[in-house]
C-alpha cells in the first residue's frame, strides 16, 4: 500500500497540453438491449468467462446517465473526454443519435470530445480473422465522421489492438475467447489495416488530428543471460514493436512477416499512413525471462506453459489491487526509448490511458500513483519528448472485462450493488480537480 504526502500541484506542461479522462463504451454504457450484440455479449454469456460471473448489460448505465457523467467531467475541470463509440450501437436504429447527444452535451460543458472508434466491442457478426472486417470498419468510420465531424476535432481509430489480438484471439482470456496462439497474428494485421483505412476515411470526411491508442510498457530482461535477453526481446516484439513498427516505420519487426496473412507489403503503405499523434496507454513495465515450462499467473491472467518466455515478478515496488507494479520511472524510460527508436518518424505523443485499480473512496494510493506518473511524464518532456496530453483511466469504476466489477479504476466510485448506480467522487477526483485548477 502506498501512502505518502502529495502536496505540490502538478508541474507545468507546455501550453495547450490536454488533460483528460478515458472510458470505453462496453465498459460503461450498459443499455445492451438497445443495440445489436457484440463479441463481448456472446463471451460474457458463457459461464466461467468473467471471474465474478457479471456482464456489461447495465454496467454504469452511462447510456441513460450521460448528462450526470458529463457534469462530473465538467466538475473535474478536464479539457477533454476520451470515450469510445460502440460499432454495434451505430449499426442499430437510433444508435448514432446517442453519440450526437453525448457530443452536444460535452461541447455545451466545454469538454472536448475525443472518440475512439473501436475499443474491442466488435459486432458479433464480424471477425478480425477476416480481412474484409478492415474495409467494413472504414465504412462505419465514414458514417460516424459524417455525422459527428462538425463537432469532433480529435479522433482515435483503435484502442490497444495488441490486447485485443493476444488476450482475445491468442490466449482466450477476452472476447471472442479464441486460443489460437501465434495463429492469432492475422488479427493484428487486419486491425492495423483497419486503422490505416480509417485514417484515410476520416481525412476524406474532412477530419484532422487523428491518432491511435496502443498499449506499451518497457520490457526488462530478468537477467543478462542470453536466454533471458532473447526471451525479453521476443516479448517486446510481440507486445510492443509488432504494433508500433508498422505504424511508425512501415515494416514489421524481423521474423514476424512469415506469420502474417498473404503479401503484406502493399498493406504496410496503408498501415503507415501518417498519424497526427501517437497515443500510448501505459500501466506498468514487465520483467521477462527464459521459458520455465509452467503456467504463470500474470496480472489476472493464466499464461499457458509452452510460451517462448516467462513473466517474472518485479520486486521492490508497491502493487495495485490488480497486482500490477507501480513504477512511474518506467514511463519516462518508455517515452525516451520511443524517441530514440523512432526519431523523426515519431509524431507528438499523447498518453491516452494511465491509471490503477484500488478499492475505496479515500484512495490515497491512486493519488500517489497519478502524482508519480504525471511527474515521470514531465521528466520525459524535460528530456525533450514531445508529449501533448495525458488521460487518466478512468472516469468511473466500470466493467473491467474478464475481471467483471472487481477491479476499480475510477476517479468516481460507482455503487454496483445499488440499482441507482450512485456515483461518488473519490478523494482522487478532488485531488485532480484541485491540481488542474492550480495549474490555471
Ligand atoms: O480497462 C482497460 C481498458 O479497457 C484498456 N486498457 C487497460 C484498462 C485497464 O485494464
Amino acid at each position: 500500500m502506498i501512502r505518502r504526502m502529495v502536496t505540490n500541484p502538478i508541474p507545468q506542461f507546455p501550453a495547450g497540453f490536454l488533460w483528460g479522462v478515458s472510458t470505453s463504451a462496453h465498459q460503461i454504457e450498459g443499455a445492451a438491449g438497445e443495440r445489436e450484440p457484440s463479441v463481448w455479449d456472446a463471451f460474457t454469456a458463457e459461464p466461467g468467462r468473467v471471474k465474478d460471473g457479471s456482464t456489461a448489460a447495465v454496467a454504469c448505465d452511462s447510456y441513460h446517465r450521460y448528462r450526470e457523467d458529463v457534469a462530473l467531467l465538467a466538475g473535474l475541470g478536464v479539457d477533454a473526454y476520451r470515450f469510445s463509440i460502440s460499432w454495434p450501437r451505430v449499426n442499430s436504429p437510433g444508435g448514432l443519435d446517442y453519440y450526437d447527444r453525448l457530443v452536444d452535451e460535452l461541447c455545451g460543458a466545454g469538454v472536448r470530445p475525443v472518440p475512439t472508434l473501436f475499443h474491442w466491442d466488435l459486432p458479433a457478426s464480424l471477425d478480425w480473422l477476416e480481412r474484409d472486417t478492415a474495409s467494413r470498419f472504414a465504412e462505419y468510420v465514414s458514417v460516424v465522421a459524417e455525422r459527428l465531424g462538425d463537432r469532433v476535432t480529435k479522433w482515435i481509430t483503435l484502442n490497444e489492438p495488441a490486447e485485443h489480438t493476444l488476450l482475445g484471439h491468442a490466449l482466450g482470456a477476452h472476447a471472442p475467447g479464441r486460443r489460437l496462439m501465434f495463429g492469432a497474428l492475422p488479427v493484428a494485421h487486419h486491425q492495423l489495416l483497419a486503422h490505416g483505412l480509417a485514417v484515410r476515411a476520416l481525412r476524406a470526411a474532412g477530419a484532422a488530428d487523428i491518432g491511435i491508442a496502443n498499449s506499451h510498457g518497457p520490457t526488462w530482461p530478468a537477467s543478462r543471460s542470453p536466454e533471458d535477453v532473447d526471451a525479453a526481446e521476443f516479448y517486446d516484439v510481440l507486445l510492443n514493436r509488432l504494433f508500433s513498427d508498422p505504424l511508425l516505420l512501415g515494416h514489421y519487426p524481423e521474423g514476424i512477416g512469415a506469420l502474417l496473412p498473404g503479401d503484406v507489403e502493399a498493406d504496410l503503405k496503408v498501415i503507415a499512413e501518417p498519424v497526427d499523434w501517437y497515443g500510448i496507454n501505459y500501466y506498468a513495465p514487465v520483467k521477462v525471462g527464459a521459458p520455465q515450462g509452467t503456467e504463470i499467473e500474470f496480472g489476472g491472467l493464466t499464461l499457458p506453459a509452452g510460451l517462448p518466455f516467462s513473466v517474472r515478478e518485479i520486486e521492490g515496488h508497491p502493487v495495485t489491487d490488480f497486482g500490477w507494479p507501480v513504477v512511474p520511472e518506467a514511463l519516462t524510460e518508455l517515452l525516451t526509448g520511443f524517441r530514440e527508436r523512432y526519431g523523426d518518424r515519431l509524431p507528438p505523443i499523447v498518453i491516452t490511458e494511465n491509471g490503477c485499480s484500488y478499492e475505496g473512496v479515500d484512495d490515497q494510493e491512486r493519488i500517489a500513483y497519478l502524482d508519480g506518473h504525471i511527474r515521470a511524464l514531465h521528466r520525459a518532456v524535460e528530456a525533450g519528448v514531445d508529449v501533448r496530453g495525458y488521460f487518466v483511466w478512468s472516469l468511473l469504476d466500470n466493467f473491467e472485462w474478464a475481471e467483471g466489477y472487481a477491479q476499480r479504476f475510477g476517479l468516481v466510485h460507482v455503487d454496483f450493488e445499488d440499482g441507482a448506480l450512485a456515483r461518488t467522487p473519490k478523494v482522487s477526483y478532488a485531488w485532480l480537480r484541485d491540481a488542474l485548477r492550480a495549474r490555471r
